[in-house]
């Protein structure tokens, strides 16, 4: 069976600290997606104004719940039209809305299961993130932790329950994220894990989990989760990734798990010498997730 994908461009990198991401879906758009996908893009003059970080902490905010409710919408409409969405960052802070556009869909909040694929662990609130960047942040927010406007982005909150979601690829982190993941019980594969269990088995085990008594499930894949040698155009680069042999393996089994919808988030144009590496990297993943099966 055939899937059909809908892109949904989120040109705003003001959940990051660095600008750049903003222009991710925009250079991927004219590059790894070109021409054959051209048409299955949301692309409206809404979503053409790239957002920058160059704003107060309370005016990135007002940004971020903005265009993350355009996100929820763009998500719903997808899915209601039978496509799988495809969400392109932009900053990681995109998930707070299309995580929540899945559950709005398919009324499936608490009962979403969530895959995040990803260097960091972006369970940060204010109070714990030494950044404050709120890209550090989307997982803690659809969880209900953090700021009320981004926590209350649909009406039936928290997005996703603990039970339901699975980390993979974490590297990078605080104690505060790490505090919080334990009071909530939240299902860590960090990058330790990978090389103890090999990547095959913390795919079965992730997929049990966001698979087991949910309703739909989403994929967020972070592209720092891989190595900075085969993806260094990324915001927050951390060595010690995952690296091509097991991304493949890990996609080729993601793929067969038929989630309803997809995200690859935080290209950034602007980041590492070689940018051409890291499109190819997303032309890798994007060719081994749209493959049909057999
Ligand atoms: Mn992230």
């Amino acid at each position: 069976m055939s899937k059909k994908f809908k892109f949904i461009p989120y040109n705003c990198g003001a959940g990051a600290s660095l600008s750049g991401c903003e222009m991710g879906p925009t250079v991927l758009k004219e590059t790894v997606f070109s021409n054959n996908l051209w048409e299955e893009f949301y692309y409206n003059t809404e979503h053409d104004k790239s957002l920058e970080t160059q704003q107060s902490s309370k005016e990135r905010i007002r940004v971020i719940e903005d265009y993350c409710k355009k996100i929820v919408n763009d998500v719903e409409k997808a899915i209601n039209d039978g496509y799988t969405p495809v969400t392109i960052g932009g900053d990681h802070s995109i998930a707070i809305g299309s995580v929540a556009g899945l559950a709005k869909a398919k009324k499936s909040s608490r009962r979403t299961g969530l895959l995040w694929v990803d260097a960091h662990l972006d369970g940060h609130t204010i109070e714990t993130s030494p950044s404050k960047a709120i890209h550090g942040m989307p997982v803690a927010h659809l969880l209900g932790y953090g700021f009320d406007e981004l926590v209350n982005i649909i009406d039936n909150v928290p997005v996703i329950s603990p039970e339901h979601l699975c980390l993979i690829g974490g590297r990078s982190f605080e104690e505060g994220e790490i505090r919080l993941y334990r009071k909530l019980g939240v299902k860590l594969f960090l990058m330790d894990d990978i090389k103890r269990m090999g990547i095959k088995n913390v795919v079965d085990e992730a997929l049990k989990i966001v698979t087991k008594g949910t309703q739909c499930h989403f994929l967020s894949i972070d592209t720092d989760a891989f190595d900075p040698d085969i993806a260094p155009a990324v915001g927050s680069p951390e060595s010690g990734g995952i690296n091509k042999n097991d991304m493949i393996t890990m996609l080729e089994k993601l793929r067969d798990a038929n989630f309803d919808a997809i995200e690859i988030a935080e290209y950034n144009p602007k980041m590492g010498k070689n940018d051409g590496m890291t499109r190819e990297l997303i032309k890798d993943i994007w060719t081994i997730l749209s493959k049909n099966k057999i």
